[in-house]
């Protein structure tokens, strides 16, 4: 331990953690009953399957963890020098719901919890929007609901929906309204779906350890490869855990998809207005939940540029001291771990 941790900016800085998860106790019972009758897919069978029934410390601790919007979350981010913390409906939200009117419910009640919470703690939490993709226009006016009603500072979406994904046609109208609104795009990992999902199951790989970041890198990879910021130049997506490996894989990414673009191999690969060095610096954020790791910290600050990277911590899945300490010790510029920690937070979810 190499210092203590405290609230109130006593290193030069706020630490605003942007992806901070909560649950409500409906949204646990419908993947229980859809685990029980057999409706949910396999990453929600694999994952909450787990998560909602199992015994272990880990599991209770979560589930617990999840449901505090209240004391014991706030004595949590005491306890790890969390000034404020940008909360959003834990994974998969209700996209794997197979009864969309269910969902919808669901999810109105859920957005309505989070600003409850906001309200009671409005100096420590901010919202993020969660939606029902199943129903785009109706997930466009919720959108526009969390913007101008209940104060929410950006959406998010957790990856794929039902193996649909957000550069698909159907979803346009969710797009347009982020961009209409001026909010932040965040794409949680979820696990693939049953096509994708194939033997990773069998390997223990398909969740946060492995399955969430191919599943999560191929969403925002589509995106980029679609032409999604060029039909929304100002659009910003963020995505965690090191941005799910794009800043790593971006010259190899980039370099086959121009010989994609000029041996016009497919269909779906047709030439962009920029390469997607262009679009990882001007439309991508990324933040380090899961990745207190400075190698790849560093990576995302050369690659993306030092505006485009925020803190998170990931809690309660990952609810660590001694990572927050880890990104206070990170050798970058005073100026550059202020921009991590609090001001990029700041400007991109206007806070
Ligand atoms: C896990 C990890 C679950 C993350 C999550 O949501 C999640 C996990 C259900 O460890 O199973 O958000 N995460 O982002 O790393
Ligand atoms: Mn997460």
């Amino acid at each position: 331990m190499t210092h203590e941790l405290k609230t109130g900016g006593d290193r030069g800085y706020l630490r605003i953690a942007s992806e901070e998860a909560f649950a409500t106790r409906e949204q646990i019972d419908v993947y229980l009953r859809m685990v029980k009758d057999g409706t949910a897919d396999k990453a929600t069978t694999s994952l909450w399957g787990f998560y909602a029934t199992s015994t272990s410390e880990r599991a209770q601790l979560i589930m617990d963890r999840l449901m505090d919007l209240g004391e014991r979350r706030i004595a949590d981010m005491d306890a790890t020098g969390i000034d404020k913390a940008i909360l959003s409906l834990t994974s998969p939200g209700v996209q794997p719901m197979l009864d969309v009117a269910e969902a919808k419910g669901i999810l109105t009640r859920a957005n309505d919890t989070l600003k409850d919470a906001c309200e009671r703690y409005p100096t420590r939490f901010y919202g993020m929007t969660s939606i029902a993709p199943q129903d785009a226009e109706w997930s466009a006016q919720e959108i526009r609901r969390g913007a101008e009603e209940l104060g929410f500072k950006g959406v998010m979406v957790n990856s794929h929906t039902q193996g649909m994904y957000l550069d698909e046609p159907q979803f346009d109208p969710i797009l347009k309204a982020i961009a209409d609104a001026g909010q932040v795009l965040y794409i949680h990992p979820q696990s693939p779906p049953d096509v994708m999902i194939g033997r990773m199951i069998d390997a223990g790989l398909d969740g946060a350890v492995f399955g969430f970041g191919v599943e999560t890198a191929f969403h925002l990879l589509r995106m980029l490869t679609a032409g999604v910021f060029d039909r929304y130049p100002t659009l910003q997506v963020m995505a965690g855990h090191g941005c799910e490996a794009l800043p790593y894989w971006l010259y190899r990414t980039n370099y086959m998809h121009l010989a994609g673009v000029r041996s016009q191999r497919y269909p779906a690969i047709q030439p962009l207005q920029h390469d997607l060095f262009h679009y990882m610096r001007n439309n991508i954020l990324g933040t380090t939940s899961g990745l207190p790791f400075e190698p790849a910290i560093k990576l995302m600050i050369d690659v993306m540029g030092e505006d485009r990277v925020l803190y998170a911590m990931d809690y309660p899945y990952e609810y660590v001291a001694d990572e927050v300490r880890t990104h206070d010790n990170l050798d970058i510029t005073a100026e550059q771990k202020k921009k991590l920690m609090q001001t990029n937070a700041e400007r991109w979810f206007k806070l």
